[in-house]
């Protein structure tokens, strides 16, 4: 039977992905705007001290400019409730701006209204705040996650709030611009024990250098591509979009991995690594597999990134 994108999703079954994040983000769902707040603000200055953001440089702050100072110069009480608005999603005009914003614009907004707070310009979580006993066992699980789950459960939150965009209709969406690829002489160049396909090594690389044009030419016309917790972008055109608006600055560091024949001519290759965000440098690498499904022509018909379970998942790589 030939692959669809849906079959295509269960190749290496075995793979154990961070159910603990999911789990997480529903849990913290559930808590009043006020809880989630709080408890972000919690988790943050907790996190702070064993891992820093390496931020600037990170977002361009630009975009978010405009609301932010809009929000700088509001009283507290004002301010609170911006921020409670976002936590709720609810239909207002900021709820609406920040829908427009890529993820990287919004962990960016988030950061300076951060530094805001803790210099005093922004409305504090109130001394003396005390969680809900839900509130508190969500940041008790929280801090039991390794820190590459601690930031995706961290970015996730930020990702989720203001108003819902699938009923804004249409309107323009705000990213970064897109830097420059490396030049050539620059790139560094992954090896991957057990690896040699070209299609992999170039996708590896062509990412590391930003080179978004090239890397989506590795992609069949009708090729999808699903990041960890979310369904598949579908299609050369969105997937293209993707790397523009989330994938800067990215560091994989690919390890090791198996090559095996499927069906109808297809290739089944799982790549085991790291992966290391612009936000926390090398400060954190996140434990990360990659199911590809390349075509008989080589192409990538299908590639799943999966935040992984555990460092042992790292080793794992049978059917
Ligand atoms: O509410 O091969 C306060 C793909 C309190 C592409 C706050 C990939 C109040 C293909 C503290 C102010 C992308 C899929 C909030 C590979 C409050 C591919 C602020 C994978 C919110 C490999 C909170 C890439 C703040 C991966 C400032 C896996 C929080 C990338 C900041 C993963 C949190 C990147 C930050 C991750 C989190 C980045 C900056 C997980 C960043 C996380």
């Amino acid at each position: 039977m030939p692959f669809t994108i849906d079959s295509a999703r269960n190749i290496f079954p075995n793979t154990l992905t961070a159910d603990a994040v999911p789990a997480t983000i529903a849990r913290f769902g559930q808590l009043n705007a006020e809880d989630q707040l709080a408890l972000i603000w919690f988790a943050y200055l907790e996190m702070g001290k064993a891992i820093t953001i390496a931020a600037p440089g990170a977002a361009s702050m630009q975009f978010a400019e405009s609301t932010l100072e809009e929000i700088r110069k509001m009283p507290f009480l004002e301010q609170s409730q911006v921020m409670c608005d976002l936590a709720n999603r609810a239909d207002t005009p900021v709820g609406r701006t920040y829908s427009t914003w890529s993820a990287n614009i919004k962990l960016g907004f988030w950061y300076k209204l951060g530094q805001w707070m803790e210099e005093g310009l922004v409305a504090p979580i109130p001394e003396g705040y005390q969680l809900s006993a839900n509130a508190a066992a969500v940041l008790q699980s929280i801090r039991t996650l390794e820190p590459g789950q601690q930031i995706t459960v961290l970015r996730n939150a930020v990702v989720d709030m203001g108003f819902d965009p699938k009923q804004m209709g249409s309107y323009n969406r705000v990213a970064e611009p897109v830097v420059p690829p490396q030049s050539i002489g620059q790139r560094s160049q992954v090896t991957i024990e057990g690896v040699t396909h070209p299609t992999i090594l170039a996708y590896m690389n062509n990412l590391n250098a930003n080179d978004f044009d090239a890397l989506i030419e590795l992609f069949a016309p009708d090729g999808a591509l699903q990041p960890p917790f979310q369904r598949p972008i579908v299609g050369k055109e969105a997937v293209l979009r993707f790397f523009r608006e989330e994938c800067q600055n990215l560091r994989l560091i690919p390890e090791r991995g198996v090559t095996e024949p499927a069906d109808d001519g297809f290739t089944q290759v799982k790549v085991t690594g790291k992966v290391q965000t612009p936000w926390f440098g090398g400060g954190v690498g996140m434990n990360i597999a990659w199911r590809f499904l390349l075509n008989a022509e080589g192409k990538v018909f299908f590639v799943a990134i999966d935040l992984l379970a555990s460092p042992k998942e790292l080793l794992n790589l049978v059917r």
